[in-house]
């Protein structure tokens, strides 16, 4: 009898362990899709795109005022002192008659992107799906009925991609007691605590039960948000994803202060690529020009080449890219972005395979404006030198021992390249000429012994 509870005993605690380590396994694993993403769409789409960054005849930035100063024209009541009754009369205007949730899911994926983030609610207040906790929605608007964020999240499954939602957690005009900027009277935590049990945690809450995000993109910066955005609070609403979801992930900025242990990612600050590796996965939010939201007197478009080299970079040093785009009241995609767009994807689809679910190399000297993925393989390793510069002679320098290099290749078009020794402990490798109007990347892909 002894020998038998003993028995039970120790079948117990095997299964629990097993258990253990498949929970583990899992939390690990939820997290690996965005380590090899590389490369996502953000979308800042809702009221303020119906104004595209001009009212009553003033365009931002407009320095006349004391806040005007900035492109983003998702601030536009703020920048340009709309009162909110004006604003908030928008949801009338906000018909979108030529949206096609599949176009716009295709163009990502054609760019190569591998994941979707779009604003729910940004701190307009403005949710874009019929919500219950709040009448400030898409059901107050002509669109009343249509469930874009589900057409959006229908098509991300169908061309397979992951999904996740932006949502201003903290800043929040419309509630009489969500965060305002810092240029007017703060809110006193005790207020906040109305907004944050009314509608923020619900609308969290809605968001999981409706459409399961992938991940969900909370938006804080500095010091600032300190007062409201406490380490209880944070914890609070990092409690109730992970109640209700057990594969959303969370960014930093849930509190940019003091982003905790438990948050999933890192979010660096806008259009900033930090120079070291980092110990959690990161990503950059990105714009193709100034502002987030669409803005019809914004020109500042960046090349799809500008943009690649950061997408690069970025993955050699194990962070992702989140490249932006603000649509129009239409629904369209902006040409140019739509351009880029295209043009970055015709050098993912050649190149994909030096970038995607690659890892950075350590410790590997080579020329200025080469950076460096690897990818580990059976015996050894593949090396992909990205070329973002013209080099010196047209050559390659790396510092790997030739005899451990087994063929080096151009990924594009496979041509092979001889690999010299450099008399020291490294190698040089000539490039073919290329057309001087080519300002594609060239990838260099070596084997490499172990
Ligand atoms: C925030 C938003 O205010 C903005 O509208 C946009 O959605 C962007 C993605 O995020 O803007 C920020 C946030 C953080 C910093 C700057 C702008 N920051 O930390 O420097």
């Amino acid at each position: 009898m002894k020998r038998f509870f003993s028995m039970i005993l120790v079948l117990l605690g095997l299964y629990y362990s097993v258990i253990a380590q498949e929970v583990s396994r899992k939390e690990v694993e939820k997290i690996n899709w965005f380590k090899e993403a590389r490369f996502g769409m953000f979308v800042h789409w809702g009221l303020y795109s119906i104004l595209g960054g001009t009212y009553n005849g003033r365009t931002m930035p407009d320095t006349a005022l004391a806040n005007g100063k900035s492109w983003y024209a998702e601030w536009i009541q703020q920048r340009l002192e709309i009162p909110n009754n004006e604003y908030q009369a928008l949801v009338e205007k906000f018909n979108p008659s030529r949206f096609n949730a599949d176009e716009w899911i295709k163009e990502a994926k054609n760019a190569g992107m591998k994941y979707f983030v779009i604003t729910a609610k940004h701190h307009d207040g403005f949710a874009l799906w019929d919500s219950n906790v709040s009448n400030y929605d898409i059901a107050a608007t002509p669109l009343r009925g249509r469930d874009i964020l589900g057409e959006l999240v229908d098509a991300c499954k169908k061309y397979g991609l992951k999904y996740g939602f932006y949502y201003s957690h903290w800043q929040d005009w419309e509630h009489p007691n969500g965060a305002i900027p810092y240029w007017k009277p703060a809110r006193k935590s005790r207020d906040f605590e109305k907004y944050w049990k009314e509608k923020s945690l619900p609308q969290v809450q809605e968001l999981i039960e409706r459409y399961d995000p992938d991940l969900l993109w909370f938006d804080t910066w500095d010091e600032e948000a300190k007062e409201l955005i406490t380490p209880a609070r944070r914890d609070e609403l990092i409690h109730l994803v992970r109640k209700l979801s057990s594969k959303c992930l969370i960014n930093g900025r849930i509190a940019m202060h003091d982003p905790g242990n438990e948050i999933d990612f890192l979010e660096m600050m806008d259009n900033a690529y930090p120079k070291q590796l980092l110990d959690k996965p990161w990503q950059t939010p990105a714009t193709m020009n100034h502002t987030w939201a669409w803005h019809s007197k914004d020109f500042n478009w960046k090349s799809s080449g500008q943009m690649l080299r950061y997408l690069v970079s970025n993955a050699s040093k194990g962070g992702n890219y989140l490249l932006n785009i603000g649509p129009k009241p239409d629904g369209t995609l902006p040409l140019p972005a739509i351009r880029r767009l295209r043009e970055m994807g015709a050098w993912m689809l050649t190149h994909g395979e030096a970038v995607y679910a690659t890892q950075p190399l350590r410790d590997v000297p080579t020329n200025k404006g080469v950076v460096l993925t690897h990818k580990r393989i059976e015996g050894g390793q593949i090396i992909y030198a990205h070329i973002l510069d013209e080099l010196p002679d047209n050559t390659l320098k790396l510092a790997i021992a030739k005899d451990k290099i087994q063929n080096c290749q151009l990924v594009e078009t496979g041509e092979m390249r001889n690999v010299k020794s450099d008399g020291n402990k490294g190698v040089t490798i000539s490039l073919p000429e290329k057309d001087p109007y080519d300002n594609a990347i060239r990838v260099l892909k070596l084997y490499v012994k172990e």
